[in-house]
């Protein structure tokens, strides 16, 4: 009998600690990335605490989940680095019998090439990277990544912090394609960085943009919009695709390799996909919004802002950016590492 007791006193213990556990959430995201209330939300009907780690880049996401576990739960990885993430072992397939949601999304944005089963990935947002700035203070409005280098605009540009980014808008200034880079391109791209004095490698350019610190930022078009929607910049943000080009990207939604929380997860995942939740979210970050039952949802003015949904001749000179070849990595890394040592 005692022994009985024991036991079941025993399996009482684990069953709440495996609760306790599961009422945990460890999220890793880029900034500026959901509604207000979005997390709030989720803890109280969830009953759990969420907590969420930053990213500036897709770099600083491949070092955080390079030796699993990570630790964290879920992850929202670009579309570059997903198959990497997928074939290093660093994400675990999607449960989709606790996704229910996932019929929720456009067919157009499912499968895409990088996850083409969404066994690994599930869409979030997508948007477009260009130049994002103050038009009170940038005259005439430029429509060249030269800009950057432009030395009226000295100490008052930002680039991202991420070596694709900032390197591909040196090759474009240098006449060289940022879809094919060549060892040669790295070097030439390295030293066009080297002569610019940026005000901050920074990927989150929302507040820069705010405060007036910074007047002309390489950014994704919903940091930006966010800043103009700020009471002391109406009216003064915009965005353009440069003439030589800018880039698009996908966010998705994955789960990292031995996630301590899988049930919850999934449980954030399908809360991230329900109609009134996604529309909250794109409603406040100005992203657009891959999730079909969301739309009639989203404000009118999105939908028709064609900084957020670009129309065919910008998307016609915005292209997504993928993996550089194996080769070329290792020169990317040592040339991005020199741009920043200086
Ligand atoms: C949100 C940044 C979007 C991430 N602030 C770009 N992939």
């Amino acid at each position: 009998m005692k022994k009985a007791l024991t036991l079941c006193l025993a399996l009482v213990v684990v069953f709440a600690c495996g609760e306790a556990r599961e009422k945990e959430l460890h999220v890793l995201n880029w900034s500026d990335y959901f509604a207000p209330d979005t997390i709030t939300n989720f803890e109280k009907e969830f009953d759990c605490r969420v907590t969420i780690d930053y990213i500036e880049s897709t770099e600083t996401l491949r070092l955080k989940l390079a030796k699993p576990p990570s630790g964290y739960d879920v992850v929202f990885p670009s579309d570059e680095v997903v198959q990497v993430l997928i074939s290093g072992g660093q994400l675990d397939p999607l449960d989709r019998t606790k996704i229910a949601n996932f019929g929720n999304l456009d067919p157009r944005f499912r499968g895409l090439p990088f996850d083409p089963e969404n066994r690994y990935t599930v869409p979030y947002m997508w948007g477009t990277t260009g130049l994002a700035m103050n038009v009170s203070k940038v005259d005439p409005v430029p429509d060249s990544w030269a800009v950057l280098w432009d030395p009226k605009y000295e100490g008052r540009v930002t680039l991202l912090d991420d070596s694709r980014d900032a390197m591909a808008a040196a090759m474009f200034v240098n006449g060289d394609d940022p879809h094919a880079p060549t060892a040669e391109s790295i070097a030439r791209a390295r030293d066009k960085l080297a002569t610019c004095r940026p005000r901050a490698w920074i990927s989150s350019v929302k507040d820069m943009l705010v405060s007036g610190d910074a007047w002309i930022c390489q950014a994704f078009n919903g940091d930006a919009m966010q800043a103009g929607e700020a009471e002391e910049r109406a009216g003064d943000i915009a965005f353009v695709i440069p003439k030589e080009g800018g880039f698009t990207w996908f966010d998705n939604m994955a789960i990292a390799k031995g996630a301590p929380h899988p049930d919850l997860a999934h449980a954030f995942i399908d809360y991230l996909l329900r109609p009134e939740v996604s529309a909250a979210i794109s409603n406040e970050v100005c992203y657009a919004n891959p999730n079909l039952a969301a739309r009639p949802l989203i404000d009118k003015a999105q939908i028709e802002d064609p900084t957020i949904y670009p129309d065919e001749e910008t998307m016609g000179r915005c292209r997504v950016l993928v993996e550089p070849p194996e080769a070329l990595k290792p020169l990317l890394i040592k040339a991005w590492a020199e741009v920043k040592a200086r």
